[in-house]
């Protein structure tokens, strides 16, 4: 007998990779899972994630997690990222029992990190994440570059740009999950955070690669923006998207030693006028512009005690509230958004027509108009009856 959480249950779904999906659905075939399955899915974890000789079910994992088990703590996120049917039920389950099992300590600092690549976003994390330690903090790193499944450069980059902070017992690196679908790998990581914090993290930088998008997903998790940026003629306004310069908090000229500095503080105080112009509204909060080098170590606690006040700020002015309930308001309509689009697109009837359906729009035999209706009214036919769980 196959474990009942296996994934053998799941025939249609063998050899399909999802082509824009990043997680299953639940549906399959014939309708739902049984629903003793789902159950027996819920108590014991995946033993492909926790490997064949450790049963154990999600609450204890929740528990080990919680007392700082490294080891928990990565099958953890490795079950958040999975993108398979069974573990998304096991993930969900997860949060649950975090949730039931309530918080651990004050909310952790959640900053966002971005930048042109080459910036050095991994240089300075580990650079402040090393200080950050000795100030008795237990920081997580995490990354949202939906792009690093191709080059595949990422992973290597960060392990290696974050050597200090690897060897640490209270850090914690955890590269891109992979995955070009950015909906699929902003899921994953906002959900690694939320594993993090409930094992003591009380830091949690997430890197980002600085082009736009990734952007917009990471401001959707984190309380504070920081652009790490460089001096170069033109390089802080060239490559980030001005969208990018509007979304950050606290701004960091980077790279400011050697032959540098001084060009890097000319460009710092350009950059604090141009902010002024863009941020030109009454009350509007103008975001700190400041110089670090991750090499000297010079005003890297300047720029986290300006990532903080910006957080203190919003705390006092209860921002920090609402904008934690607007990423909650966002995550239930990002969750609904996803399941939605996924189930329907992984749906046999639908999967099976789609390139029938292509084909006839795009000779011009049926309209996208009737086209959408017929592939919507093939998916309202045969909706699965469990989602998330
Ligand atoms: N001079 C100087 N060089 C730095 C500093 N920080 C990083 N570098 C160098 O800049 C290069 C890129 O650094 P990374 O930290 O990998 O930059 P990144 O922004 O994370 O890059 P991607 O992840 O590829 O987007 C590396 O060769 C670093 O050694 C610094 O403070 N001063
Ligand atoms: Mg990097």
């Amino acid at each position: 007998m196959t474990q009942p959480n296996d994934h053998g249950d799941l025939k249609w779904g063998e050899e399909y990779k999802p082509e824009w999906g990043e997680w299953q659905s639940t549906v399959q075939a014939g309708g739902q899972r049984d629903a003793s399955q789902l159950e027996a899915a819920k108590q014991l974890v995946n033993g492909r994630i926790m490997g064949r000789s450790e049963q154990m079910t999600i609450a204890e994992l929740a528990v080990k997690v919680r007392e700082g088990s490294r080891r928990h703590l990565a099958r953890a996120i490795t079950l958040v990222e999975s993108s398979r049917v069974d573990d998304r039920a096991q993930a969900y389950e997860l949060l649950r029992e975090f949730r039931r099992l309530g918080p651990v300590g004050p909310p952790a600092v959640r900053v966002g990190v971005t930048g042109v690549p080459g910036a050095g976003k991994s240089t300075f994390i580990d650079a402040l994440g090393v200080k950050l330690i000795e100030q008795g903090h237990k920081v997580a790193v995490l990354a949202v570059d939906p792009s690093s499944s191709k080059s595949g450069g990422s992973v290597l980059g960060d392990r290696t740009r974050m050597a200090a902070l690897a060897v640490s017992d209270n850090a914690f690196i955890r590269p891109s999950p992979s995955g070009n679908h950015l909906g699929g790998v902003a899921r994953a990581t906002r959900e690694a955070m939320l594993v993090a914090e409930a094992a003591g993290y009380d830091v949690v930088l997430i890197e980002t690669v600085g082009v736009g998008q990734s952007e917009v997903a990471v401001a959707g998790m984190v309380d504070t923006f920081l652009l790490v940026t460089l001096a170069r003629a033109g390089d802080q306004l060239q490559g980030i998207k001005k969208g990018i310069l509007e979304m950050a908090d606290v701004i960091s000229v980077n790279k400011a030693d050697g032959d540098n500095e001084a060009a890097s503080r000319v460009a710092a105080r350009e950059l604090k006028s141009a902010m002024k112009l863009i941020n030109s509204a009454p009350n509007a909060r103008v975001p700190e512009v400041l110089t670090s080098s991750s090499y000297t170590g010079i005003g890297l606690m300047e720029v986290w005690e300006a990532v903080l006040e910006h957080r203190e700020h919003l705390q006092q002015s209860g921002g920090l509230d609402r904008r934690r309930a607007v990423q909650q308001r966002d995550w239930m309509w990002s969750l609904i958004d996803g399941t939605l689009l996924d189930t329907l697109r992984q749906l046999p009837v639908v999967r099976n027509r789609k390139a029938e359906f292509e084909r006839l729009v795009m000779s011009g035999d049926l309209s996208a108009v009737d086209a959408a209706e017929q592939v919507l009214e093939l998916f309202g036919a045969n909706v699965p009856q469990t989602w998330l769980s």
